[in-house]
Formats: C-alpha cells, sequence, structure tokens
C-alpha cells in the first residue's frame, strides 16, 4: 500500500481494531506486530486503537512511540475511572470504521477469525459475530474449570429467561456493526460490557453469529479479572435483560 492509500484508510477504515489495555507493555509490541502481518496479508482497511487506562507501566509510552512505525495504530489514553467496559466504549466513540473489533491486550485471542468478522458483518450483515469457544470440545479444554462453570450457569440462566440460544455469550474477542452498537446506549463499566452487547442485541432483534475459535492462555502480565468485583456486573446485566424482555 502507498502513502496516499495508508491516509485514505486512516481516515476513513472499514474495520476499526479496539484493544482496551491496562498493564499490558510487555505484550503491546508483540500484538502490534501480527495485527500488522494480518492487516497486511489480507490488505484491510483497518485502524487499530490501543485505549490505556492511566497504566502504571509504559503501555502508553510504547504504544504512542509504535504510531511513528505503523500508520493504522492511535494510541488513546482515557482519563478515570478505570475499566474495560469504559475503555471499549471509548474506542467504539473513537472509532472511524464500519465495524469494530474488540480484541484483548494479552495476546490470547485468536486474531486471523478478524478476516471472517469482516465478511460476517460487512458483506452479510450480521449486527454481531462472536467468537464462540462452546462450539467444538476442543476449544473449550483449555479453559479453566471455574470459568467453565460460571460461563455455563450464566449460559443457562440467559436461555431460560431470555430465550438467547448463543452457545458464548460472554467472550470479549467479537466484532460488530458500529452504527448497530452506538445506538444500544452501553452502559457497563468493567467485564459485563460483553453480555451486555450480546444480551442487548438479542433483544433488539439484531442478526448474531457465532465462529469456532479457540483462546489461547496469557504468557506475560497479569489478569485483572476478579470475579469478587465482576460478578455484580454481570448480575445486573442479566437482570436488565430478563426486564427488558418481560417487557416486549
Ligand atoms: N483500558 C483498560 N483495559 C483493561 C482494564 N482491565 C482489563 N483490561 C484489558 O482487558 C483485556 C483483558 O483483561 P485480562 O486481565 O486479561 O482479563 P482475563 O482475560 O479475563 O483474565 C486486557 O487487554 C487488559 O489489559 C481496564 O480497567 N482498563
Ligand atoms: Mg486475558
Amino acid at each position: 500500500m502507498d502513502e496516499k492509500n495508508i491516509s485514505e484508510i486512516n481516515r476513513n477504515p472499514d474495520i476499526s481494531i479496539i484493544i482496551p489495555c491496562l498493564n499490558e507493555e510487555q505484550n503491546i509490541p508483540q500484538l502490534v506486530n501480527k495485527l500488522d502481518s494480518l492487516i497486511r496479508h489480507h490488505a484491510l482497511a483497518a485502524e487499530v486503537l490501543i485505549v490505556d487506562d492511566c497504566s502504571d507501566d509504559y503501555t502508553f509510552r510504547e504504544s504512542f512511540i509504535m504510531q511513528k512505525e505503523f500508520g493504522f495504530l492511535r494510541a488513546l489514553h482515557k482519563g478515570l475511572p478505570r475499566g474495560i467496559g469504559h475503555a471499549i466504549r471509548y474506542g467504539i466513540d473513537h472509532s472511524r470504521g464500519k465495524m469494530a473489533v474488540v480484541v484483548m491486550g494479552d495476546l490470547v485471542d485468536p486474531i486471523a477469525a478478524i478476516v471472517d468478522f469482516q465478511k460476517k458483518i460487512i458483506e452479510e450483515g450480521y449486527k454481531l459475530a462472536l467468537l464462540s469457544r462452546y462450539l467444538a470440545p476442543e476449544d473449550h479444554k483449555n479453559i479453566p474449570l471455574s470459568y467453565k462453570f460460571y460461563q455455563w450457569g450464566y449460559r443457562f440462566l440467559c436461555r431460560i429467561l431470555i430465550g438467547i440460544k448463543i452457545k458464548d455469550i460472554t467472550y470479549a474477542f467479537r466484532a460488530f456493526d458500529l452504527d448497530w452498537v452506538r445506538q444500544l446506549k452501553l452502559e457497563s463499566g468493567g467485564f459485563e460490557i460483553s453480555p451486555e452487547i450480546t444480551l442487548k442485541t438479542f433483544l433488539k432483534g439484531g442478526r448474531i453469529c457465532e465462529i469456532k475459535g479457540r483462546q489461547g492462555r496469557r504468557i506475560q502480565g497479569e489478569s485483572k479479572f476478579l470475579f469478587s468485583r465482576e460478578g455484580s456486573g454481570y448480575a445486573r446485566v442479566f437482570f436488565k435483560a430478563v426486564i427488558l424482555r418481560a417487557r416486549y
């Protein structure tokens, strides 16, 4: 791609890849390089937004410096309060694409699926495309038992009380139509942003599809997910959806 093409894509991309990051300085360079290979290989018209939440490490500095080398990269500094939900919403507000893909900053997501996501959202008109770890047994072998238990319970409750048959409601790696998601009035600040997007899209009649895939393991940095802190958010999103469902 020549210089002119790159600046045109930056103004008007198809895909906005949103990466919420808190203390991911060890992972950012490798992730950006992997996305660079994918974008070039498939000639994707993509921008990449790193949304930093006042990290205690050099996440923002790393991202800021890498902008010089990678024309598609935008390092965004979001103010407090912290939270992955706040960061994804901030990314949605600043995206210039037709669709967005949420990618974790810890290198666990199978990013090759971005190409399939593009087909589903832009060509086939789905509003939401989810990566599902529960379509094939080999894809959920490596999920820790406690996570599996909570995810199964959440899915079961959503199925019987809301009527949604999707297998992987809560995995954050997903793609959506940006105009669609902007009118959902998202409110989550934490990890419950993922089921909020899934349940609101379902209840408002947006088409959802699932693509089979497997999540990797974090090698560097630390997980920020704490069930004791995030559990109430998941419950709130669920109960709000049950109430919305009862009204229709
Ligand atoms: N901007 C921002 N990103 C966050 C926050 N909490 C987690 N993340 C990012 O969200 C992604 C997933 O978080 P992680 O801690 O790996 O959660 P886990 O995979 O459920 O253990 C990573 O890229 C984190 O850096 C936050 O408060 N703000
Ligand atoms: Mg993780």
